[in-house]
């Protein structure tokens, strides 16, 4: 195998077999199934997932998408009454009128292990090494035993929807192996047949159907079947395909569809008929045209250690080192989310598409008070659109459930969810006190789906898919929005600030948050030129919304509407920051971002690992570089496990695409109509490059620098119209080259340049070398 010694390496690599699920074995998946290799030398186990294998939902018992079974005609308008009156309500309070027991919300469920028992006892293995490739995409284990080199490759196809895995040796009729599977359950049956495993049954808790089938294809030796395993004997190779499913349908109100046996047999003996090769490159090509459209060099060297140790020595400084570490992170959250996001199947949960157990935390469910949010917040930046596809998918799907709960529980128009919700339409409530009441999450979710819009300019996409979402989460705040005896202005009321303090009326994330969906809905329709009638409700409800946005007296941005922040506060959820990020009302430099600053420091700089994602971003947002890569120095100190999955503690993915998104933003932002390159650069990457990252208006940006300073910017235009870039560099010299080698003279206000784009064209700003720099310095790209 490869030695991970060159000095853009992308490889996760270890000197030992993985003993823990957690912390050390390696995932690879295609968005529907996932996989996490472990690499032992006498025996190998795959735990594997197939997305929508949920328990809960339609069939188990007292299911009800979390809705109030009886009217409560008054409860909501009660407890607005009281906080009206008293200012605040607790929690509890609030939970005993307006929550209801969770049934049947389900859980997310491994499918089981494949297990390889190599028979014999394993001498001792010399030079082992497992590894993780991600410009590949996959898994590699490697080994001598015996004078024989082992060695095993496993990755999951998008293309055949299958998980594959060879195993071979370098002298011919040496695999020998037992292939097994195993599952928690009892609700499933095990058939072996020509090579073929099948396990086939129905969750006992709600009648899901599922079906794994795994083929077994040798090369030499002999392949037997036995009753609920196969074993291979004295091969030169074999080749396994996995593939699996389930009758799960994203069709309120039942969440069925066809049996999975169709589907799975058929992807099956499509990759069997195939060659390992022939899967191995489509695999490769599939993989390669996402994760090759963005390139990173931070001035990294990979050392020669394995990537624990590169991760236990790493000191959040500014050596080559460090950066080795901060760069593959920044890769592995777009390959995570690759692995864990793809068309046809539900988006990213909790843990991405990894689970090993039918109890995990939070149930691997979708969190929607930011954690499937910051699930995504890289996709467009780092280009890689076609991930957000089962987002859209998903959120589109809970407008039928949540509109049923907008008008039993609030008697309003368009549609809501609450805290968390599952595959099957659970948008009402629950009564976990400091957890439950967040109808602001509709909102935030369609932030992601109109900033789709202003990345590609996609005005169908905006009309079609985004639009109509929008459209129905505002009519919800139109309709449900109170008038604030305090001042007459709008407010969202019970309002809570995740996931603390007391019910209040306008705590700023709930304004901030309507606030932005208002904005974003009206200028969507002002693009459509549709619906004036509801543009004029929207703007008459923006007018009297109370903004959120209040600087307080020890100079903080208020948390709730009444100066009540607590300088000692270290709560991980920083909500009252949404207009800072990821929301665009707050920018850098204004005496709004300075309160943000406040706030953001009396946090401090510790929290869960997602808390610390969260603050990569915002303090890039606030163009603290420094400060910036202090949060992900923390994340990777205290946050980050072996493998490199991101830990609350426990696991949970949302820290590594958070992360990702923050170093994006470290170096490319453009939420203002502004390209601005390199706002976030920390004095610990003082040269370095990028490729391929995305800014609004169908931009896409290279950009290298040196000594601090962007020395050259390419933007692809997407589209015709004015390009505004705003870099250090364009204060001092630079000229601008089209790509027909043309020199452009466009129009410069301070450190903005006016470009006339042209779709299809690419404009280059290059720094004019002074000549207090050495000629021979001049960089070379
Ligand atoms: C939010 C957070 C918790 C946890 C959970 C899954 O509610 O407050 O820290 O991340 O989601």
């Amino acid at each position: 195998m490869r030695r991970a010694d060159t000095p853009d390496d992308l490889t996760l690599w270890y000197d030992s077999p993985a003993t823990d699920w957690e912390t050390q074995a390696l995932p690879i998946g295609n968005g529907a199934l996932g996989a996490m290799v472990f690499g032992g030398v006498g025996g190998e186990r795959i735990q594997f997932n197939e997305k929508s294998l949920w328990t809960g939902g339609p069939g188990s018992d007292g299911y009800d998408f979390g809705d109030w079974t009886s009217p409560r005609p008054n409860a909501i308008a009660e407890v607005r009454a009281e906080i009206d009156r008293d200012g605040k309500v607790s929690p509890a309070a609030v939970a005993a009128r307006l929550g209801r027991p969770r049934r049947g919300f389900g859980a997310y469920q491994t499918f089981g292990d494949l297990w390889l028992d190599m028979p014999g006892t394993p001498g001792a293995a010399t030079g082992y090494r497992r590894e993780l490739s991600l410009r590949d995409a996959i898994a590699r284990v490697g080994y001598t035993s015996d004078g024989v080199t082992y060695s095993r490759e496993y990755f999951a196809s998008h293309p055949g929807n299958v998980v594959v895995g060879r195993i071979s040796a370098d002298e011919k009729g040496k695999v020998s192996f037992t292939l097994r599977t195993s599952s928690p359950r009892s609700d499933r049956r095990v058939s072996v047949s020509k090579g073929r495993l099948t396990v086939r049954g129905a969750l006992a808790d709600n009648g899901m159907r599922f079906e794994s089938q795994v083929q077994v294809i040798t090369r030499g030796g002999t392949r037997t079947d036995g009753t609920d395993r196969i074993t291979v004997a004295g091969a030169d190779s074999a080749v396994f395909v996995l593939s699996a499913g389930t009758d799960y349908a994203d069709v309120h109100p039942a969440y069925r569809g066809a049996d999975p046996h169709a589907r799975v047999t058929s992807a099956v003996d499509r990759a069997a008929g195939k060659s390992y090769e022939r899967l191995r490159s489509d695999h490769l090509a599939d993989h390669r045209k996402l994760f090759d459209r963005v390139r990173l060099d931070l001035g990294q060297r990979a050392p020669a250690v394995p990537t624990d140790r590169l991760r236990a020595a790493y000191t959040g400084g500014a050596s080559a080192d460090d950066r080795a570490l901060e760069a593959m992170f920044f890769a592995y959250g777009r390959y995570l989310l690759i692995a864990s996001s793809r068309e046809g199947s539900l988006p990213a949960n909790l843990q991405g598409v990894w689970n090993d157990s039918t109890n995990p935390p939070w149930s691997a469910d979708y969190h929607v008070n930011i954690n499937l949010q910051m699930n995504y917040w890289l996709a467009e930046q780092t280009n890689l659109a076609e991930t957000t596809e089962p987002y859209d998918r998903y959120i589109r799907s809970m407008v039928a459930p949540g509109a049923k709960t907008a008008r039993e529980m609030f008697g309003a128009r368009g549609w809501v969810v609450h805290n968390e919700t599952n595959p099957f339409g659970f948008t009402g409530v629950h009564d976990w006190a400091t957890a439950f009441w967040f109808p602001d999450a509709a909102a935030w979710l369609t932030q992601r789906m109109y900033e789709h819009y202003r990345f590609s300019g996609d005005t169908e996409y905006l009309r079609e898919t985004a639009y109509p979402v929008m459209k129905g989460a505002a009519e919800f705040w139109l309709d449900t929005l109170h008038t604030d005896p305090r001042d007459g202005t709008l407010v969202v009321s019970p309002s809570y600030s995740p996931e603390q303090g007391d019910f209040t009326a306008g705590a700023s994330m709930s304004q901030q948050i309507v606030f932005d969906l208002l904005t974003n809905v009206l200028e969507a329709a002002k693009e459509l030129e549709t619906d004036e009638a509801f543009q004029a409700e929207v703007t008459a409800a923006l007018a009297r919304l109370d903004p959120g946005i209040r600087i307080g007296s020890w100079g903080q941005l208020q948390e709730w509407k009444e100066d009540l922040d607590d300088r000692g506060n270290t709560h991980r959820h920083v909500s009252h920051l949404f207009a800072l990020h990821p929301g665009r009302r707050i920018t850098a430099g204004t005496p709004e971002s300075e309160a943000a600053r406040v706030s953001l420091t009396a946090r401090g700089d510790g929290g869960t690992g997602w808390s610390k994602a969260w603050k990569i971003n915002f303090w890039a947002r606030l163009l603290d570089g420094d400060h910036a890569h202090r949060m992900l120095g923390e994340q990777l100190r205290g946050s980050t496990l072996d493998n490199l999955w991101d830990t609350h503690p426990p696991f949970q993915i949302d820290g590594n695409f958070g992360a990702t998104s923050g170093m994006a933003e470290m170096l490319l932002q453009s939420r203002h109509d502004t390209v601005h390159v390199l706002p976030a650069l920390p004095s610990a990457w003082p040269t370095g490059s990028v490729t391929g990252l995305r800014a609004w208006g169908d931009v896409t940006v290279d950009v290298s620098w040196r000594d601090g300073e962007a020395d050259r910017i390419t933007l692809r235009a997407g589209r015709t119209g004015l390009l505004r870039v705003r870099a250090d560099m364009i204060g001092g010299g630079y000229h601008v080259l089209d790509d027909r080698g043309g020199t452009l003279d466009p129009g410069r206000d301070g450190d903005v340049l006016v470009i006339d784009a042209q779709a299809g064209r690419s404009y280059t700003v290059v720094k004019e070398i002074t000549r207090d720099r050495p000629l021979d310095e001049a960089p070379l790209r």
